[in-house]
């Protein structure tokens, strides 16, 4: 899906600011048949949740309404005009005027509606978007609505960040040609010093698409002709982690008068591969460094923030990471492209987090009832997997910086029904992109013994927690059971294997000589002894600490002031562990620590 943009055919109205607000118990009638009745007004983008101080409208389960008027550019009159929703978390209607016009289902993904024969050039309307953050087993990331004692409705979830809600990224109104470029694909090969770039184009038939690939510099490098064909990059200068490089791929479309569309694309050159235990990268040894990531910060929740963005990528770079996922959901597509151009190597997970019934058996990991049974993840659970994770690679597949998918954190993949679950979700990805490797984040309950989904999978994620939720404050048995944890999954399976979590909850400005859980002292501690361990093993390919910052979870005793994880805190201060990782990371270049240049 091709993300809105100013070209020499296309315009773009950004419709981010503070737009009316209400919950639907405290309006009288239908909302959307007149202005909303409300003193509230909410920012765009960003979660609700945090923005008022009321606990109803905070923990609120069940629709919220945005509100604004628009005006169609009144140059728009023979375009074809649409609305752009970067997301909206987790379920919208949307309505102009009184006219609901359309509805999306999953709140980390992009959705345009078409309002050209609802709207016109010139014309004010009233635009209304309806957001539900409920959360069903039926949904993506799952959960369910229980009545609480006192007779309200409560949303229960089975991950532990926030169940942020609303509009988190922007909305535009944007127009495009009637007949149009409607996507474009690329992938990327090099052969020698020559750079390869596939390309196709979808358009309405009988027009005739042309294409041109220039460098930074802007000099056309190669030029095509046809819906999908082959460019050819003389002296090609690769994609590289920490060493970005991006081309610009022009995609015109003409039809007998002249050109009617035109689309400009970035494209790295650049390959991935997994051979034997090696992640490859431009053909060399990838070493991953870096952390689970959320999109949290104070008053926004998860809503977009391009100073967050710049900050954020700032300490990656500062602590000497060079890579994140974008745990436990697809990210803001600024997030990716920031990515594109700054060398930083991207996870990208699907909002499946939370499949999984033994999480909610606590520590023993014994589930209540099947987690892929007709009570949970059932054929519909299912469907909305499949439907999110084709809007996810139809949104991410051009984006040099994603390098790998992971389809979901943590599922329950050492219960039956876990193959019939996953096999086909694996089968759709490859088909959707044939090009990038896949993984899922392995559960502590999963183990080499009994996950039954590893050989779909090429690359082993592991989320690890030896020395905190298992054997805390005692790390020399942590150690010698992750090490044996680890051995085991490597005889299992001869492929690359990574950890995309391990952390410890640490309260900044707690110290202590001892092995004493919580302070700063040991988190350092926890992940030099995990290091040690990664260090011994040359199919380990990379190491995301669980997580970059401290981050709001839902309440609940086990959590206090939220995930304390973070070797940054929520306003982004290092915590002592952020320089010991530094002391680790920086200058590595995706190299292995410990092993040459
Ligand atoms: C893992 C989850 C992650 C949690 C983490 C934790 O994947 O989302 O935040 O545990 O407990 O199981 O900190």
């Amino acid at each position: 899906m091709l993300k809105p943009k100013n070209t020499s055919t296309r315009e773009l109205v950004n419709l981010d600011g503070v737009w009316r607000f209400g919950i639907d118990s405290r309006l009288p009638e239908q909302p959307w048949t007149a202005a909303l009745d409300t003193p509230l007004e909410a920012a765009v983008p960003a979660s609700y949740n945090d923005l008022f101080i009321d606990r109803e409208i905070r923990n609120h389960v069940g629709w919220v309404y945005y509100q604004r008027e628009v005006r169609v550019p009144r140059g728009w009159t023979d375009e074809r005009i649409l609305l752009r929703f970067d997301a909206a978390t987790h379920a919208a209607k949307i309505y102009v005027d009184d006219q609901i016009v359309g509805e999306h289902v999953g709140g980390y993904t992009p959705f345009d509606i078409d309002l050209t024969d609802v709207v016109a050039a010139g014309q004010a309307f009233r635009l209304t978007a309806a957001v539900s953050g409920d959360l069903t087993n039926e949904t993506i990331p799952p959960g369910k609505i229980e009545v609480g004692y006192d007779g309200r409705p409560k949303q229960v979830y089975f991950h532990d960040f926030y169940n942020y809600a609303g509009l988190a990224r922007s909305v535009w109104l944007h127009s495009a040609p009637k007949s149009r470029i409607e996507d474009v694909t690329v992938i990327t090969d090099f052969e020698g010093t020559n750079g390869v770039v596939d390309y196709t184009v979808q358009v309405p038939a009988g027009l005739d698409v042309r294409v041109r690939l220039a460098d930074a510099d802007g000099t056309v490098v190669a030029e095509g002709r046809g819906n999908a064909g082959s460019l050819t990059v003389p002296n090609v200068t690769l994609w590289k982690p920490g060493a970005a490089y991006l081309y610009e791929l022009t995609v015109e479309a003409f039809n007998e008068e002249g050109l009617i569309d035109c689309y400009d694309l970035p494209v790295g050159v650049r390959t991935v591969e997994v051979r034997g235990h090696d992640f490859l990268i431009n053909g060399k040894p990838f070493y991953f460094t870096g952390f689970g990531k959320h999109e949290d910060t104070y008053v926004r929740g998860k809503g977009h923030d391009n100073a967050y963005l710049v900050h954020d990528f700032q300490l990656l770079d500062w602590v000497g990471a060079n890579s994140f996922r974008t745990s436990h959901y697809p990210y803001a597509e600024e997030v990716i492209e920031f990515a594109d151009r700054h060398g930083i190597v991207i996870i990208d997970e699907t909002a499946a987090v939370g499949l999984n019934m033994g999480v909610v058996g606590g520590m023993t990991g014994t589930p209540p009832f099947p987690t892929f049974s007709e009570q949970y993840a059932n054929n519909n659970t299912h469907a909305a997997h499949q439907q999110h994770l084709r809007e996810l690679i139809g949104r991410d597949k051009n984006h040099p910086s994603v390098v790998m998918w992971s389809i979901a954190n943590e599922p329950a993949s050492n219960e039956d029904g876990a193959r019939e679950y996953f096999e086909p979700l694996v089968k759709l990805a490859r088909e959707l992109d044939p090009t990038r490797p896949l993984t899922y984040s392995v559960v502590m309950f999963a183990t080499y013994k009994n996950d039954q989904i590893v050989d779909l999978f090429d690359v082993i994620s592991l989320n690890r927690y030896y020395g905190w939720y298992i054997s805390p404050g005692d790390l020399a048995s942590a150690e010698l059971m992750l090490d044996g944890d680890i051995r085991g999954w490597i005889e299992r399976a001869d492929k690359p294997i990574m950890m995309s979590e391990y952390g410890a909850d640490t309260q900044p400005g707690l110290h202590a000589v001892w092995d004493t859980v919580w302070t700063e002292e040991y988190q350092t501690e926890y992940l030099a002894m995990n290091h040690r361990v990664f260090d011994r093993f040359p199919q380990f390919v990379g190491e995301q600490v669980w997580n970059f910052a401290d981050f709001a979870t839902t309440d609940g005793l086990h959590r206090v002031g939220g995930n304390k994880k973070g070797v940054f805190t929520r306003e982004r201060r290092p915590k002592a562990a952020a320089h010991a990782l530094r002391q680790r990371w920086r200058g590595l270049n995706g190299r292995k620590p410990g092993t040459a240049e």
